[in-house]
């Protein structure tokens, strides 16, 4: 059986770190995520940040990767996405299978699971069937883990990123997104936790400044992540493109926020 961690890693860290262009949030958060920056409304200004930035990836769901996707960045295909219009306990499930994810060009699927939520075990009977396809299709599984719903009050607390990162393990992540915790001491715990499996920190929301998100990405590389999967604090921005490049000199350069700062005033 392939190792798939290592393809994963041949495809999405080819300079030994990662950075994932997250574009799924037309179905996550609705068409609202676009007003700060309308040219994100279009899948292909996001497919050129990624590569004119040299990112690793892209992530679409289905419809997008039908419609846009054209092969220029490796694709994770999202197989499953839930609205925000949704209120009750948070599930979200498969809209596209993973055979149909190959035939679409991707390189890896990705799934949520919300371990906490009332229908965490319909989320994980889910994946146990997308696991086998994954399996049987060689294809790497990347695991989006946020815990939600139940007793989860705070989702970037420490123990629940670590939590969600140990899960994701235990349930056969190839490569798991997580949430940063704040810090760098804590996040590596949630690093440490989910053992051989690489690990992105997943953006979150636009931070008032450029800096303030810099720090964060410099606090998860320090704590051993390898990488980021981002979406709002890249294509949000008025300047995306310079700032796509700032981070790609920062992850995969090496620098330093303090190296980078004199170029994001300029
Ligand atoms: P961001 O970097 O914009 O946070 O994107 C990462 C991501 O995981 C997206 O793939 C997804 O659409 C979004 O966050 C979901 O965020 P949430 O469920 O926390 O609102």
């Amino acid at each position: 059986m392939t190792n798939l961690i290592e393809k994963f890693l041949k495809i999405f860290a080819r300079r030994g770190r990662s950075i994932i262009l997250a574009y799924d949030h037309g179905i996550e958060h609705g068409p609202t995520d676009f007003l700060e920056n309308p040219d994100a409304a279009d899948p292909e200004y996001i497919l050129k940040i990624a590569r004119e930035a040299g990112f690793d990836g892209v992530v679409f769901q289905r419809g997008i990767a039908e419609k846009y996707y054209d092969g220029s960045v490796p694709l994770i295909l999202k197989l499953n996405g839930k609205t925000s219009l949704y209120a009750g306990e948070p599930i979200s499930v498969a809209n596209c299978t993973v055979e149909e994810a190959v035939s679409l060009g991707a390189s890896a699927v990705g799934y949520t699971i919300y371990p906490g939520s009332g229908y965490e075990w319909k989320m994980f009977e889910e994946l146990r069937t997308i696991k086998k396809e994954a399996v049987k299709f060689d294809i790497p599984l990347v695991i989006w883990s946020y815990p939600r719903g139940g007793k989860v009050t705070n989702e970037t607390a420490p123990e629940v990123v670590a939590y969600a990162a140990r899960i994701a393990l235990e349930v056969g992540a190839d490569a798991m997104k997580i949430k940063y915790t704040g810090d760098p001491k804590t996040f590596a715990w949630a690093v440490k936790v989910a053992g051989k499996v690489p690990v992105l920190m997943s953006g979150g929301p636009k931070t008032k400044t450029e800096e303030e998100f810099l720090r964060q990405v410099e606090g998860a590389l320090e704590a051993g992540a390898l990488g980021i999967a981002v979406g709002r604090n890249v294509w949000q921005r008025k300047d995306a493109l310079k700032f796509a490049k700032i981070l790609a000199e920062m992850v995969y350069g090496g620098k330093k926020v303090t190296d980078v700062l004199p170029e994001l005033y300029r």
